[in-house]
């Protein structure tokens, strides 16, 4: 898609917040990970499709940076220099998408989102995180599934750096909710005491987005 257009009225953009008024891909199912890996209305893929505004902001590692702001004891600001010193994890994860492909496996190098909020300190008011990517994407998650076991600031992806269709250099990946809570380009991580709705939040999906309980659209 061009760089010119805006993202709010991109097809897929138009065609999502469509989907979310009608209802779309919605099967009144509900799954439980622990005995049915495929979450209801989901199939598999074997490739990666790329989902985003239709923007795919041009990141150097020169400039590159991260912010955790708002309600921490220790707000951060790493360079990429910096970012790379801090402790590496492995993940190994499903990828679900309100757009109904899912992806088994998939290997991700990264900062654990623990690691990182064990630096940042947050504070006892600290219920919900806001992100905010390059591209002007932002989503809301609550601080406990930001901290999730298996939630990764990810730089890396089958064992090769993530490209930038993918979110490269840095993206977050948060498995157990749909996918858009993962942001690509993250820049911004801001613990805040309530829940505010993101870009897809405002635009008819869900605040939480459980593809086990399929939550992809606001109730109202
Ligand atoms: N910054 C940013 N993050 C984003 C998006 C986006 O448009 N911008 N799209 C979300 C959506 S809807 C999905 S499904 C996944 C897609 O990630 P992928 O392109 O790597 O498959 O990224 C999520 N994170
Ligand atoms: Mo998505």
């Amino acid at each position: 898609m061009s760089d010119e257009q805006n993202p709010a009225d991109s097809k897929l953009t138009t065609s999502k917040r469509r989907w979310a008024a009608e209802g779309k891909f919605l099967t009144g199912r509900i799954s439980r990970p622990e005995t049915e890996r495929l979450p209801p209305g989901q199939h598999l893929v074997k490739n990666w499709p790329v989902l985003d505004l239709g923007q795919q902001p041009v990141i150097s590692l020169d400039t590159w940076r991260l912010e955790v702001r708002g309600l921490v004891e220790t707000p951060l600001d790493f360079s990429w220099t910096a970012f790379q010193t801090l402790e590496q994890s492995t993940k190994v994860s499903d990828i679900h998408c309100v757009t109904t492909w899912s992806r088994y496996d998939n290997e991700w190098k990264g900062v654990s989102t623990r690691d990182l909020l064990d630096l940042a300190m947050p504070k006892p008011e600290a219920n919900y995180v806001m992100l905010t990517s390059h591209d002007g994407h932002t989503t809301n998650l609550p601080l406990a599934d930001f901290a999730a076991e298996d939630a990764i600031l990810a730089t890396s992806w089958e064992g090769r750096p993530l490209t930038r269709d993918h979110g490269g250099p840095m993206r977050l990946v948060v498995p157990h909710l749909y996918f858009w809570k993962s942001a690509k380009w993250l820049r911004r991580i801001d613990l805040i005491p309530a829940d505010h709705a993101g870009f897809w939040e405002k635009n008819g999906y869900h605040m939480y987005g459980d593809p086990w309980r399929e939550q992809r659209y606001s109730d109202d």
